[in-house]
């Protein structure tokens, strides 16, 4: 059976990264059974160093992009047979905003801003033995910062920040508009992405300002219920 390498149910969904959620639901959608296996070391385990990553027998495969695309390979899944050549396009470029550019508005939201992190680093950290549970976190507090500079996002100011993400949400909240999917009646590989990060702004417990401006967008707090009630 594949193992799906996860973080683990954390502040009230599936997973708190948006990748392994992602992979998470897509594994739902396409009904293809799966264990998720949640262990301290699955980032040290992880072939690029980062989680998802799953496993198949004897295969090994990490990054959400390349799950999906061997999972699509091996077990035939295809989500997206009902949409253009157009919408499959679209729907790549999209997916791609959320990867490279609303996933770091979020992790600035819990890893940079004083509200939030303080319960991030209880949820990750707290039961690492001493002196561990002190210093790593900073280390990694550091790290996300260093990334989210390099990434061009931390440059920005606080208020600079909320507007990017209001932005994008707002854009993702007129491009579903009245659907029930965001591509019409049937879900396809992009309601995996969509779900992935929408649902770590409007179905997690975490309250902080962005989490509350994404929930005034009630289509896709709405979105977020429907998908977590259909494969939850
Ligand atoms: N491109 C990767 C991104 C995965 C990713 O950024 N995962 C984060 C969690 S959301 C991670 O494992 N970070 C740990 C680290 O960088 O040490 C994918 O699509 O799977």
């Amino acid at each position: 059976m594949i193992k799906l390498y996860s973080f683990g149910k954390h502040f009230g969904v599936a997973d708190p990264s948006s990748f392994v959620l992602k992979i998470d639901v897509y594994l739902r959608m396409a009904g293809i059974k799966y264990k998720s296996i949640v262990r301290p070391d699955n980032l040290s385990k992880a072939p690029k160093g980062k989680l998802p990553f799953i496993t198949d027998g004897d295969i090994t495969v990490g990054d959400s992009q390349f799950i999906i695309a061997y999972l699509q390979d091996k077990y035939n899944v295809d989500l997206d047979s009902h949409l253009s050549d157009e919408q499959k396009g679209v729907a790549y470029h999209l997916g791609k905003s959320l990867d490279e550019d609303l996933y770091w508005c979020m992790v600035y939201s819990r890893w940079i801003k004083d509200d939030t992190w303080p319960l991030l680093k209880e949820a990750f950290f707290s039961s690492m033995p001493f002196p561990f549970k002190y210093i790593v976190p900073i280390l990694a507090r550091k790290g996300i910062k260093t990334a989210l500079f390099k990434q061009g996002l931390g440059r920005h100011t606080d208020d600079e920040i909320m507007v990017i993400t209001d932005r994008s949400l707002q854009a993702l909240s007129d491009i579903l508009g009245d659907k029930t999917y965001f591509f019409g009646d049937n879900p396809c590989t992009f309601d995996a992405s969509a779900y992935g990060v929408l649902a770590q702004f409007v179905s997690s417990t975490i309250d902080n300002p962005f989490n509350e401006m994404a929930k005034q967008y009630t289509n896709l707090v709405s979105y977020c219920d429907r998908m977590t009630e259909q494969y939850y």
